[in-house]
């Protein structure tokens, strides 16, 4: 079996857990927590390098202890350390972990108090009411848990639609290869952009006798095959990802591929139009009688059924079809249509690069503007910004925008909103910056009214510009914070204020319908990247996909503007 990085990552944030649990040095965890991330973002498998006899890369953060624990893992597929870590802790305990609300310092306590190792265990200390009587814990957080046992348990696992893109695109590239493969695509909730995919769906057009089966079964990231027949095969990659392959005939391609895409319910209402029309519509084709009358094309199953072309993001049965029927679609943003991004992170607090690298990399993406918009100094994790460093960063931003070239760099800041609605920054400092963004990061679990309003004094700001994530929710991780969205959306429209589209592929947030509502509502969404890396700017794609699958065209997502026609906007008119 190869090693990859994400198998080397897996193995440190488990040491790293571990460890929190044990109640090891804070700065110890940290170094496995910010290896893992190191090994797990960098672009070549260490192993492979590893095994071709180069030497470990220099790598942030990456010392002795960790560079020998990658040379074990690389080479034996195992780490010792864990193994020890194992022994002394009861196996299934980081399972504990996937609990939201329960970090390793309450895992830890519930494990010495409780005597509490796995799931089962903590459900029963829940439900009898042992939680609520330790230190620190009370009747919330003890409902809490309930509920998030029953969610873990009940929730079937989706994949990140980021996570999910890395393995569709390894093992497209991997099928295309194959002898006698024409077309290959991944269909699906994968091809319309959803935020998680359940599985991938892929399709595939071949000659007759290509081995394009026995290869799907044989690549190496398989881990179980399901089932396997000429035409359609199923298997488990090693990461639990499930994975349907289909070979179809050109004849059929654009048929399968409208199949495939979905939405069922999308689906279903382009059958019920072609039999309107005395057609049968299936995964082969439009038939009409015996005789096929379309299906080589998706544009010619539309239409046959009277419609033109629906992109597949829009494909989910949401007015979709009456809009195609009606001359209606919209013209939906692409990628290509951004002309800057409006929150990133630096060095300065817990991002990764300079300014200039991050400007550069932003240049590369074709981007001709980038906000820098650090953590302000409430969030102490994330080494946030006081007015000092702050006014210092500004400073240097106007150094280097004078020699930097096809890009400018716009001063900013991602400042708390504090639980008033108060901004966690002085205005002498906020009015010198070009935009800010304010953001949520606390108390998350104020009732509705008090966090909706929360938000709405915020924006009363006379800075306030951008409100950044706007749910707060992570994905598989933490629910969306209690908001009157629609409230605040109409509220941002008031103030001259905006909603920013976070495409960080764990937040994806706003979400999609709620794009929509601002774009009735008039108010225009900033697709940023939140980039904490120059790797980063790269989940603008995922963004992207999040606003079109909200319908939003170019003129309702605000950085398409050119900085010309941005500064205004920026400057906030109140009304
Ligand atoms: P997922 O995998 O849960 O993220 O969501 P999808 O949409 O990828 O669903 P999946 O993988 O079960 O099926 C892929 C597509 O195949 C689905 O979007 C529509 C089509 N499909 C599957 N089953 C049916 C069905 O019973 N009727 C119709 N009309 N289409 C179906
Ligand atoms: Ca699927
Ligand atoms: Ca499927």
């Amino acid at each position: 079996m190869p090693i990859h990085n994400a198998d080397i990552a897996a193995i440190f944030e488990e040491i790293a857990d571990l460890l929190e649990i044990q109640g090891a040095n804070p700065f110890r965890v940290r170094a496995y927590r910010n290896g893992a991330r190191t090994v797990g973002e960098f672009g070549r498998d260490l192993a492979i390098l590893l095994k071709k006899g180069e030497s470990l890369p220099k790598l942030p953060g990456i010392g002795t202890d960790l560079g020998e624990k990658i040379r074990e893992i690389a080479d034996t597929g195992n780490c010792a350390f864990l193994e020890k870590l194992h022994r002394q802790l009861p196996p299934a305990i980081t399972e504990l972990l996937k609990i939201p609300g329960l970090g390793p310092k309450r895992v830890k306590t519930l494990y010495h108090e409780l005597d509490v190792q796995t799931l089962e265990q903590l459900y029963r200390a829940a439900k009898d009411g042992r939680i609520r009587q330790l230190p620190g814990f009370g009747d919330k957080t003890e409902r809490n848990i309930l509920h998030g046992v029953e969610a873990h348990v009940t929730r079937a696992h989706r994949f990140k639609l980021a996570v999910a893109a890395q393995y569709a695109e390894a093992l497209m590239a991997h099928l295309k290869k194959v002898p006698g493969v024409k077309q290959v695509v991944a269909a699906g909730s994968y091809r319309r952009m959803r935020e998680t995919v359940g599985d991938l769906d892929i399709l595939v057009t071949a000659e007759p006798n290509s081995p394009v089966m026995q290869r799907f079964a044989a690549y190496d990231e398989v881990a179980e095959v399901v089932s396997g027949g000429a035409t359609r095969g199923t298997v488990i990659l090693r990461c639990g990802l499930q994975v349907d392959l289909r070979v179809v005939g050109e004849e059929s391609y654009g048929a399968a591929l409208v199949y495939f895409t979905g939405s069922k319910a999308h689906n279903i209402v382009i059958r019920r139009l072609g039999q309107e029309r005395g057609l049968k519509v299936n995964e082969y084709g439009v038939f009409k009688g015996e005789t096929r009358v379309a299906g080589e094309t998706e544009e010619s199953v539309f239409r046959a059924v009277g419609l033109p072309f629906i992109p597949p993001e829009l494909r989910e049965d949401r007015g979709e079809v009456e809009a195609a029927r009606a001359g209606h679609l919209p013209e939906l943003v692409e990628l290509s249509d951004l002309k800057g991004d409006l929150h990133a992170h630096t060095k300065a607090t817990d991002g990764r690069n300079t300014i200039e690298e991050m400007a550069l990399a932003a240049k590369d993406m074709g981007l001709s503007y980038l906000a820098v918009t650090e953590h302000s100094r409430r969030l102490t994790v994330a080494h946030g910004l006081d007015p000092e460093r702050l006014l210092k960063q500004m400073d240097e931003i106007d150094r280097l925008n004078t020699r930097l070239d096809g890009i400018t760099v716009l001063k900013g800041i991602e400042v708390d909103i504090l639980e008033d609605g108060s901004l966690d920054l002085p205005d002498a400092v906020l009015e010198r910056l070009d935009l800010v963004i304010g953001a949520v990061h606390s108390k998350f679990d104020l009732a509705r009214a008090r966090q909706t309003e929360r938000i709405l004094r915020a924006m009363d700001h006379p800075h306030f510009t951008l409100l950044a994530h706007p749910s707060g929710r992570l994905l598989e991780q933490r629910e969306p914070y209690d908001v009157d969205m629609l409230r605040i959306i109409r509220h941002a429209g008031k103030r001259g204020c905006f909603l920013e589209l976070n495409a960080h592929p764990e937040r994806l947030d706003l979400l999609d319908t709620y794009c929509q509502m601002a774009k009735q509502e008039g108010v225009l969404v900033s697709i940023n990247s939140d980039a904490h890396s120059t790797l980063d700017f790269a989940n603008l794609r995922f963004g992207v996909g999040q606003a079109r699958r909200g319908w939003l065209e170019k003129g309702d997502v605000l950085n398409t503007r050119d900085l010309s026609a941005l500064r205004p906007l920026l400057r906030k008119t109140m009304a």
